[in-house]
């Protein structure tokens, strides 16, 4: 299995959750101005050009973090990276996931763009961002993980795309709720040797 990336950007949670559930992986790195990686072009990998794409040992490629966070996780159910099927708490960790997916890492994203101005993202931010934050303080307050006791790869694309915010010059520190939540997740083995395989230093 092959999961391509790029430092520290969103494919950290997959990688999070690979080692979450003890698989044997080779890690391959994209560079995003040339597209290119050890094995050559990317966009021979998916036409996408964006990471992460896990290549699956028959030679399948998957793509889209939330979906290959999923299927690791369903592939490992001795992991406990997410609730049983069916069960009404696997709904609230696919809420997160589309939560994070479709509002926090892309709003994010534009808080990276470089045809946006230091002006709009900084309206951007208090329009789009701040009110994301506030949620997730509240919904973290009273809890180790988002859903509340047990880890699940919520939280890892949660951490992934908060961890973020000092690059983007954004002030998440007076969040108590979410400090300890960070705090919580890079005390966990798997966080520390993903950020190492990635090059980010770990605190
Ligand atoms: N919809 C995709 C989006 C992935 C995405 O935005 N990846 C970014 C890094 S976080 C990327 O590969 N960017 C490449 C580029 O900007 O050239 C997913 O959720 O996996």
């Amino acid at each position: 299995m092959k999961l391509y990336y790029s430092p520290g950007s969103c494919g950290l949670a997959s990688q999070i959750a690979l080692r979450e559930a003890d698989q044997a992986f080779d890690l391959i790195k994209v560079d995003f101005k040339t597209k290119q990686t050890v094995e050559g072009d990317y966009y021979q990998v998916t036409p996408k050009g964006f990471v992460p794409a896990l290549k699956l040992d028959d030679g399948d490629i998957l793509t889209e973090g939330a979906v290959i966070l999923q299927w690791i996780a369903d592939h490992n159910p001795q992991a406990g990276l997410m609730p049983v099927f069916g069960s009404r708490e696997r709904y609230t960790a696919l809420e997160w996931l589309n939560f994070v997916a479709s509002d926090l890492h892309k709003n994010m994203a534009v808080m990276f763009s470089p045809v946006v101005d230091a002006g709009t993202k900084a309206r951007f931010a208090e329009a789009n961002l701040v009110n994301k934050f506030e949620y997730i303080e509240e919904k973290l307050t009273g809890r180790d993980y988002v859903l509340g006791q047990r880890f699940s790869i919520a939280d890892a694309y949660l951490y992934n795309v908060l961890s973020w915010t000092p690059r983007v010059n954004l002030d998440i520190t007076g969040y108590a709720a979410i400090q300890q939540f960070m705090a919580r997740m890079q005390a966990r083995p798997s966080v520390r040797a993903s950020l190492e395989a990635e090059g980010i230093a770990v605190a």
